[in-house]
């Protein structure tokens, strides 16, 4: 490991590595080195089979934020000694950034304060990069929210069942199908251009924000892998699905399941503020369409992967990845049921009525 760093242009030695957050994607590795600390990243090449055009996102998506917040302490590529933006060794794909001090992730959101300012952040990221034309960064996954595209993945594992553990997902299966009409209207709205193009993260979970570790105001937003021409929707609804629940996505007791008032209107407060007035009337009123799309979108992707032998997303045990479709399942039916209720949050937050 030490060695590898050796490859990126730091002028710096390491001299501490851990592993580092709780991705289910990637390698990441903290390192402290003598003059400063940095992260370090295995890219999984597999997820993302463009890597190269992931990493020419990135860049140009750190150095507009950099150029617009010179002040800010933003996230930077670093890059290797000999001025690529990742180190290739062997079939490993490294990259390398500065690591930001006194920041902190969460993994769930405590506090109403935590979640305003976690959406101020994913906000004030959609609004900084709305003068840059959603050309300039490249479809990485291309199909990436297209819930049709999911849907077909998971009939297919369904299909094909490699190891076997169809019949245990009937039930859940079944339930989950009673939604997929609607979702998928939901999908086509923003398809046929009903939002407009943006250039968003796409994978915003909670922990994807660092917050000030001290004022708890957020810094910067991490995990570029995903940013790419799409709909504020998938950004949104992400955050609805990371943020309501007192629990993660990995709580097996369905019991602790909830979704709290309060939480979810402080992230729409902090969206609308971060925002800074650039959604349109028919984003703001999908919201709660976007909280449903992504909740389904992820309960029918750890679905498909509990199905075909748990290849995609990492797991500590072989049942996790129906755990995780369950829990997921069980959120998108409360937000269901109180739709409406949610809905009037939604309109109170942004129209004061
Ligand atoms: C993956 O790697 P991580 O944990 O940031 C996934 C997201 C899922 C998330 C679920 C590229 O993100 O889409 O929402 O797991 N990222 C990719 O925890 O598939
Ligand atoms: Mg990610």
């Amino acid at each position: 490991m030490e060695k590898l760093f050796q490859l990126f242009d730091t002028d710096d030695v390491a001299v501490t590595v851990q592993p580092l957050g709780s991705g289910k994607i990637n390698h990441t590795y903290w390192v402290q080195g003598q003059r400063g600390a940095y992260v370090m990243q295995e890219v999984n090449t597999r997820v993302f089979p463009r890597p190269d055009v992931l990493m020419q996102n990135i860049d140009r998506v750190t150095r507009h934020l950099a150029e617009q917040q010179p002040e800010g302490r933003n996230l930077q590529v670093i890059r290797t000694r000999s001025g690529e933006l990742a180190a290739k060794v062997n079939s490993g794909f490294w990259r390398c950034y500065n690591y930001l001090e006194q920041t902190t992730a969460l993994d769930v959101v405590a506090t109403p304060k935590d979640a305003f300012a976690a959406a101020k952040g994913f906000g004030d990221f959609l609004y900084r990069l709305s003068d840059l034309p959603p050309d300039q960064v490249q479809p990485v996954l291309p199909d990436f929210h297209n819930v049709a595209f999911r849907v077909e993945q998971l009939d297919a594992a369904i299909r094909e069942d490699r190891v076997g553990r169809e019949p245990g997902v009937r039930d859940v299966w079944n339930d989950i199908k009673l939604l997929q009409t609607p979702i998928l209207e939901v999908f086509q709205r923003i398809q046929s251009g009903a939002v407009p193009t943006r250039i968003t993260h796409n994978d915003t979970k909670i922990s994807n924000v660092l917050l000030d570790a001290h004022s708890l105001e957020p810094v910067a937003v991490v995990d570029l892998d995903t940013v790419m021409p799409g709909s504020a929707l998938f950004d949104v609804g992400d955050m609805i699905r990371t943020f309501v629940c007192p629990v993660d996505e990995n709580e097996p007791d369905l019991s602790k399941i909830s979704i709290r008032a309060d939480i979810f209107e402080a992230l729409v407060a902090g969206y609308h503020e971060g925002t800074q007035g650039i959604l349109t009337p028919t984003e703001k009123d999908m919201v709660v369409d976007a909280g449903k799309m992504l909740l389904f979108t992820q309960a029918i992707r750890f679905l498909t992967d509990y199905l075909n032998g748990d290849v995609y997303y990492k797991t500590d045990y072989p049942e996790q990845n129906l755990v995780r479709t369950k829990n997921q399942w069980k959120l998108l039916s409360l937000l269901v049921q109180g739709e409406k209720d949610w809905r009037s949050l939604v309109r109170k937050v942004f129209y004061k009525f």
